[in-house]
């Protein structure tokens, strides 16, 4: 039987590149201390999160455990580090899963706002519906997608 039928959290799967700052995310969202923690494989946190390795993206073979994965989640959340002056998601990189999206880029606090408009282009290209520019060690663009998510 399917419980939680009021559930009003949207329940997230978080994607990208490792060290991208998704468990950072995940922590701050969370309202944890944020500290280092490499994540080794799937994480369901606070029943309403999945955390999910940078490996699932990064390699051809662990796609299909992602896209299992996935079925769980609400919404899929593709996590850009604004650093990264590249992307591991392909153009319309979301299509697959046939569920909402959104974007995050990550680390607003180390670039500038080319570094920022970069990656919110590369997130756009992916397929993500909306964009948040965040910084978990800043706690800054937060407010939105708290309440987006039902997170309050
Ligand atoms: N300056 C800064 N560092 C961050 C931010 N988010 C994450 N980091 C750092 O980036 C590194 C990788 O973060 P992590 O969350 O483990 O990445 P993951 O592999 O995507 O889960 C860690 O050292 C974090 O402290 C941020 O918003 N600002
Ligand atoms: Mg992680």
């Amino acid at each position: 039987m399917k419980k939680e039928p009021t559930r009003r959290q949207k329940r997230i799967i978080l994607i990208g590149h490792s060290a991208a700052g998704k468990t950072t995310l995940c922590q701050y969202l969370n309202h944890e201390a944020l500290r280092y923690c490499k994540t080794q494989t799937v994480q369901i946190i606070n029943q309403n999160m999945i955390d999910t390795p940078g490996e699932y993206v990064e390699r051809t073979y662990m796609r299909g455990a992602l896209m299992v994965t996935a079925t769980d989640a609400d919404l899929i959340v593709l996590v850009q580090d604004a650093t990264d002056n590249s992307t591991i998601f392909p153009p319309a990189y979301v299509s697959q899963f046939a569920k909402p999206s959104i974007g995050v880029v990550t680390k607003a606090d180390l670039v500038d706002e080319n570094q920022i408009e970069n990656a919110k282009k590369f997130l756009k290209l992916a397929g993500a519906q909306k964009i948040f520019v965040t910084s978990s060690v800043a706690g800054t663009g937060f407010e939105e997608l708290v309440s987006l998510l039902g997170y309050e």
